[in-house]
């Protein structure tokens, strides 16, 4: 007979249940964090000062370029000192799947400063990307919307309780990244030849490199925040590799093309300047 709400509850369960395990930052991770930031910093003060005897009108990817890096100072600061972080529980693995109640949980430290980081250093990865390849508006819009899709899924799949929340946001964000792919990538690599030689070798190399990087963060994301398979430090170190590479050293290249080669100069009308 089915359970109603008069039956007796039955006898008072004798089982302790199992503490949550904790996984978090470590001394290795902190230390990443604020040389990361410091780094990012640095970056930021090179981009400006690279700008600095360069008109208004061609400034625009050193402006991008050196946001990207302020803000990636920013969401560190954050990390580093502390902020921008919760911890994210989930039930265990396999064992204990019948019995809820003495099932222990995990409780992963997330850093959620990233997202925010990401949410706005993504899109102006991808205006660079596309001013240079000369994508036109539409296009633009519509990566830069589903990247912001992206990263947000992300975020809900880091806060995700159950396999479902997680998995489901993260299989949401794999998808939003393919609509990127295809409207940078793929599009671009139409619209640049229009621009020369010397534009599209530049784009093609540029465009490879971004969107290998940027493959290596959902495969990262499902090993250290979806499986839990590396600890916090671990996943922090990894993460900052691919920020240097994927922030400064990005800026870097880009900018000193941008500096020998002139055909990447892009005209954006007189809402940026008036010559
Ligand atoms: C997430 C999880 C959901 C699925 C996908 C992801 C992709 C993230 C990417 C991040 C790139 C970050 C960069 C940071 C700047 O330095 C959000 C991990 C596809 C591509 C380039």
């Amino acid at each position: 007979a089915k359970p109603t709400h008069t039956d007796s509850p039955g006898p008072i369960p004798t089982v302790i249940p199992t503490p949550p395990q904790f996984q978090e930052i470590g001394e290795t991770g902190h230390r990443t964090l604020w040389v990361v930031f410091a780094l990012m910093v640095l970056s930021s003060g090179f981009f400006a000062f690279m700008s600095w005897n360069v008109p208004i009108s061609k400034r625009l990817y050193h402006v991008i370029t050196t946001l990207i890096t302020i803000t990636a100072s920013l969401s560190y600061f954050a990390m580093a000192s502390g902020h921008a972080t919760s911890f994210s529980c989930t039930p265990a693995k396999d064992h204990h799947k019948h019995v809820p109640d003495v099932g222990y949980t995990e409780c992963r430290q997330v850093f959620w400063g990233r997202y925010v980081d990401w949410a706005i250093t993504t899109p102006l990865l991808l205006l660079d990307l596309s001013l240079l390849a000369g994508i036109d508006g539409a296009h633009t819009l519509m990566a830069v919307i589903a990247d912001v899709i992206m990263v947000l899924s992300g975020l809900f799949a880091s806060q995700g309780e159950t396999a479902t929340q997680r998995w489901g946001w993260y299989a949401i964000g794999c998808v939003s990244y393919l609509f990127v792919i295809w409207h940078v990538a793929l599009h671009g690599a139409r619209t640049v030849t229009a621009k020369g030689r010397g534009v599209t070798r530049l784009f093609s190399s540029l465009a490879l490199f971004t969107f290998v990087l940027w493959t290596a963060y959902p495969i990262v994301w499902g090993i250290a925040d979806g499986a839990h398979r590396t600890t916090v430090d671990t996943e922090i170190l990894i993460y900052a590799v691919l920020d240097i590479l994927a922030k400064p050293v990005f800026g870097l290249w880009l900018l000193f093309s941008h500096r020998s080669l002139a055909e990447t100069n892009v005209d954006v009308g007189g809402w940026w300047s008036h010559g």
